[in-house]
């Protein structure tokens, strides 16, 4: 039976039962109540079995009689022997007056092995991509659309050249970008010398990188603090697998608590994890957690009192906060201590780089560490502010 069928059955046996009116069931089934009535009177005969179509397995009513067949193919077979479908159909009405069409000639010859049904050709799911150019092509790693080069040099932030296949002019372009690069890298290390209160959060990642060095790996989350983060070169990702980066809409605190992870599976190598402070109370039951599975992890909060990234959305939209800021305070040190970790809190720059080398260093000593910095809500990384601009403008070219 077919599925069709199947359903036809299942509505005649609600109808018999008076569960669904003639009516209802001839509606459902895209049929008159008549034809209902029809199909019911059989079903009530034969149950499902009659429901099945008399035509099944009969030849068709317009079916061709034999002797026209056999007459059609013996020509198919002599004067057109050889001929596809297409012509030798068109060739029979040509030559002998018969009308037929070319599926019906492809069926003969297809009934009697003369001729092979196409296949057809499988859509590729992953289609090649466009042949790339092979001199002075430039493979880009990582890019931006913010014009981070000022010096005129192009928008790419890292980019690596395919130096075999470079164009001659490509020699003084590569010493401009590495000077170029320079100049940006000096800049932004100056940027990140920032005093004053609150510490702007880019200081922290600049100064962690540094503390924390190589053999290290950055558990990033997801809010708008913890992006600063995400752009070299605040942040350096200096080991291969350096970093283990949330993917598109992250959970809050997948950071928080992976970090554990992380770390169990890579002992030997430091772990910290950047987090802003509504990410990390979202999962500040794994505190004692790494506490207990022997995970020494450090934990940067960076505390904006607020769902800074939420906060910021609202603040576009320019009407009302509502449910962004945290009016109860938590004390994370405490928290830390109560725990058996180390705990600290920064309010000024100055006690940043201090308190990383203990943090560090309490984690060589097999101890968690937790740094509650205060930070500035607002100051955002660029990229931040033009991505949420584009979203309230999604016209403009490159979204
Ligand atoms: C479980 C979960 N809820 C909501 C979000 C959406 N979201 C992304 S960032 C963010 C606010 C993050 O606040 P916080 O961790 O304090 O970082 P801040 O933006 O203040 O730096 C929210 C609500 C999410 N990613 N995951
Ligand atoms: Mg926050």
């Amino acid at each position: 039976m077919t599925e069709q069928e199947i359903d036809r059955g299942k509505l005649m046996q609600m109808a018999e039962e008076k569960r669904i009116t003639q009516r209802e069931g001839a509606k459902r089934l895209g049929i008159s109540e008549r034809h209902f009535r029809r199909l019911l009177q059989r079903y009530r005969q034969g149950g499902d079995q009659g429901l099945i179509s008399g035509h099944r397995l009969k030849p068709s009513n317009n079916r061709m009689d034999a002797e026209k067949r056999n007459e059609i193919l013996d020509l198919l077979l002599t004067t057109c022997e050889g001929f596809g479908p297409t012509l030798a159909s068109e060739k029979l009405e040509e030559r002998e007056g018969i009308r037929v069409s070319k599926e019906t000639v492809r069926q003969i010859l297809i009934e009697e092995g003369k001729h092979r049904a196409k296949t057809k050709k499988k859509e590729r799911a992953h289609p090649l991509r466009k042949r790339r150019a092979r001199r002075g092509e430039l493979v880009q790693i990582d890019g931006s659309y913010h014009a981070w080069l000022e010096t005129g040099v192009g928008r790419t932030v890292n980019g690596r050249a395919d130096s075999n296949r470079l164009s001659p002019e490509w020699g003084s372009r590569r010493g401009e970008i590495a000077h170029a690069k320079q100049l940006y890298e000096a800049e932004i290390a100056a940027e990140c010398q920032t005093g004053g209160t609150p510490i702007k959060t880019r200081r922290v990642v600049y100064e962690l990188n540094q503390v924390f060095g190589k053999n290290t790996i950055l558990v990033n989350e997801n809010g708008s603090q913890g992006l600063w983060s995400y752009y070299s070169p605040y942040y350096k990702v200096l080991e291969r697998d350096g970093v283990v980066a949330p993917g598109e809409q992250t959970c809050m605190g997948g950071g928080v608590m992976g970090t554990v992870g992380a770390k169990l599976a890579r002992p030997e190598i430091n772990m910290v994890c950047l987090t802003g402070d509504g990410a990390f109370q979202m999962y500040n039951q794994d505190v004692p957690t790494a506490v207990q599975d022997g995970a020494p992890v450090t934990r940067v909060i960076l505390n904006t009192s607020s769902l800074g990234w939420t906060k910021y959305s609202q603040q576009l939209l320019g009407e009302r906060y509502i449910a962004v800021d945290f009016e109860t305070r938590p004390d994370f040190v405490a928290m830390a201590r109560a725990f058996h970790c180390h705990g600290e809190r920064i309010e000024d720059p100055s006690q940043i780089r201090p308190a990383l080398e203990r943090a560090l260093q309490t984690n060589h000593n097999g101890k968690p560490a937790i740094l509650d910095v205060v930070v500035d809500p607002d100051d955002h990384p660029e990229g931040f502010v033009e991505f949420k601009h584009l979203k309230n403008e999604p016209r403009k070219k490159y979204l």
